[in-house]
């Protein structure tokens, strides 16, 4: 029975969705159970960062040339341990990891599915406690099951997905999810470490007032992108313009604000970095998968994120996600 009237678990939701699919294996329910698990665990460590010896930087540079949190290195390895020893994954792709981590065990190895994630999003809002988040995408393998998961399993356009979602760990811990049959979000109850269902079937509003840019990009960025921040800003008959800027740092928290308010994230190609600076594979495909599940738009500026065919796991692009019409707007002034 659950501790709320009328409110499932997440288990007791995962269960329910399978009862929906007479064929399905239960293998999905259970990965996202594994991600709940982990995500549980991580949280623990990030409620106590302060305390514990896990807060500042780790010491070591990993792949994308970014120093590496301890709690980088905490999270990644959690979600690794706690899916390798599942039975619903055969590998993990991870920022944090140059090479996908093939499982390669009997079990790992029958499984259909292969996740790929970025650990902690936003690391350096840790030390000053402010929201961070992890991200994941679920594709099923196009290797055969039985054998170890392959480099092609984890190289799917976007639109291949058949889960993806993001834990924050903010004023509250949320984990919010899509399949193709909707959006749900789960809301961690740190009493008895169990998420609920606070945010059944989340559709994103077709506009809002939040705009998040790094604006001290406004100099570095296509003329067509500052003139839409010149919008976003533009003050007329000295009313305030028509958006907000909210910029967090963390795209898991502006992503699941403008998720629920309504909004547009964008990081454009900037000086120095022509693709931008979220990777497409385990940032900018599974949230642009979430919002446009929810009614939302993401594209790299130019073509529709999910269409993407990704060449190589750790490959960036610039990403405009958000409510459709303020996706369609920005569009309008970058042409
Ligand atoms: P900048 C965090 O490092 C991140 O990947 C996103 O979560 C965030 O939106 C962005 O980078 C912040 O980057 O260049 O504005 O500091």
């Amino acid at each position: 029975m659950s501790r709320y009237k009328n409110i499932m678990t997440l288990d007791e939701f995962t269960i329910q969705q399978l009862r929906l699919f007479p064929h399905a294996t239960g293998e999905l329910s259970g990965l996202l159970r594994g991600i709940g698990l982990a995500a549980k665990q991580v949280n623990v460590e990030v409620n106590r960062a302060g305390l514990a010896d896990i807060l500042g930087a780790e010491g070591t540079i990993n792949v994308q040339g970014e120093v590496v949190q301890k709690l980088d290195v905490y999270a990644n390895n959690v979600f690794i341990d706690v899916l390798r020893s599942g039975i619903n994954c055969a590998g993990i792709v991870s920022e944090e990891n140059e090479e996908a981590v093939i499982f390669d065990d009997t079990r790992s190895n029958a499984s259909k599915y292969v996740l790929l994630m970025d650990p902690i999003d936003g690391s350096g809002n840790i030390d000053v406690n402010i929201s961070i988040g992890t991200i994941f995408s679920v594709y099923r393998r196009v290797s055969p099951t039985g054998q170890p998961a392959t480099p092609e399993d984890f190289l799917q356009q976007g639109i291949k997905q058949v889960a993806a979602g993001y834990v924050i760990y903010g004023s509250s811990t949320m984990l919010v999810y899509a399949t193709r049959r909707g959006v749900n979000g789960f809301t961690l109850d740190n009493s008895i470490g169990e998420f609920y269902l606070s945010h059944p079937d989340i559709r994103i509003p077709p506009h809002g007032k939040f705009y998040s840019f790094d604006n001290c990009y406004y100099h570095q960025v296509a003329r067509g992108i500052r003139r839409y921040v010149d919008y976003c800003m533009s003050v007329a008959d000295n009313k305030a313009g028509p958006y907000s800027n909210r910029y967090y740092g963390c795209m898991v928290a502006d992503v699941h604000r403008n998720l629920l308010k309504g909004g547009i994230f964008f990081y454009p190609a900037v000086t120095g970095k022509p693709d931008g600076k979220l990777r497409l594979c385990y940032e900018c495909n599974p949230m642009a998968f979430i919002t446009e599940v929810a009614g939302g738009k993401a594209t790299n500026g130019k073509e529709r994120i999910l269409d993407i065919q990704p060449k190589h796991i750790h490959q960036r692009s610039p990403l405009f996600i958000g409510s459709a019409e303020m996706v369609d707007e920005a569009q309008r002034f970058l042409r």
